[in-house]
């Protein structure tokens, strides 16, 4: 039996994570929105996809929150995205009214669903989905951190002429420009970067990754990045839907690990069928914790900000 996955935001970055999944025969698809035609139109377009790319699993699109009912996996991505000069926070009061009405509705539909939300401020956002779902922290969580890993993979790979494919790399913390890349994790096929690269060659990649975000608005101007969020949120779809216990980083509730409680950050986590399995703690150094407390500073400033 094939299982199900709801995608609420029919955007640039709903449909693209549709197309991604798609392919995979993992999963039929239900591609939501509020306006009228949009997620019809891109599910039937998809659909069409099919025959040429080699999939068979049904992709759905629709105005009406019946056809997403008893869902394995929703992914929210309707939210406001960010304009030049804006920060991810300052989507913090609309996105939070979104959100709360996207989660009402789609747990009405799927009581046992497990929802990964990829909207800013992410980590608040997944906040605002746990608070009104009320859903266990296994059950909500968010993708932020494989987006931020990959932006550095890419950079150091391209600085160093080799596959990306090959180049292992943790960011932990909030999504925001105060994230924290671990450099010190941070290797080619196990060669850590240090031994590859000047140290302010390092320093120069970390900040463009931490800016990683900016940079494709700056470019877009009208809207933020959705190919690599959409290839991002889709691995760890794919490894809840196939059990596959991948080990990746993820936004999620803290209850005191890494030091922090209360709010979601991003930090490394086990993926299986039963979403997040395990949070893996690894023991930071002064310079990462404090970066680390910095970031968790911000995301609970800005989970204030909510009321809930
Ligand atoms: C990004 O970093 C949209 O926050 C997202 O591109």
């Amino acid at each position: 039996l094939r299982s199900k996955v709801t995608i609420v935001g029919a955007g640039q970055t709903g449909g693209a994570m549709a197309r991604e999944l798609a392919p995979k025969g993992i999963a039929d698809i239900v591609l939501l929105d509020v306006a009228e035609g949009v997620p019809q139109g891109k599910a039937l377009d998809m659909s069409q996809a099919a025959p040429i790319v080699g999939f068979d699993c049904k992709i759905v699109g629709t105005n009406d929150w019946k056809d997403s009912a008893a869902s394995d996996i929703i992914i929210i991505t309707s939210g406001k995205p960010r304009m030049p000069g804006m920060s991810r926070d300052d989507l913090v009061t609309a996105n939070t009214e979104i959100v709360k009405s996207v989660v009402q509705q789609a747990i009405a539909q799927s009581p046992n669903a497990i929802i990964i939300v990829f909207v800013n401020p992410l980590d608040v956002m997944c906040y605002v989905a746990k608070k009104i779902s009320g859903f266990p922290r296994e059950r909500v969580f968010g993708q932020s951190g494989v987006l931020d890993a990959a932006r550095f993979r890419t950079f150091i790979a391209r600085e160093l002429d080799v596959s990306s494919e090959d180049v292992q790399a943790y960011v932990l913390g909030g999504h925001g420009d105060d994230m924290v890349p671990l450099v010190r994790h941070t290797t080619v096929c196990g060669i850590p970067i240090s031994e590859l690269m000047a140290a302010e060659r390092i320093a120069a990649l970390v900040e463009r990754t931490r800016k990683g975000g900016g940079e494709i608005v700056n470019l877009l101007k009208t809207g933020s990045a959705y190919y690599a969020p959409a290839a991002a949120t889709i691995q760890m779809v794919e490894s809840v839907l196939l059990d596959r216990k991948r080990v990746m980083p993820c936004a999620v509730y803290l209850e005191g690990e890494f030091g922090v409680s209360g709010i979601f950050m991003g930090v490394p986590v086990k993926l299986g069928a039963r979403g997040v399995e395990q949070i893996i703690e690894i023991k930071l150094t002064d310079e990462e914790r404090a970066m680390f407390e910095r970031s968790a500073a911000s995301v609970r400033e800005v989970t204030k900000v909510t009321g809930l």
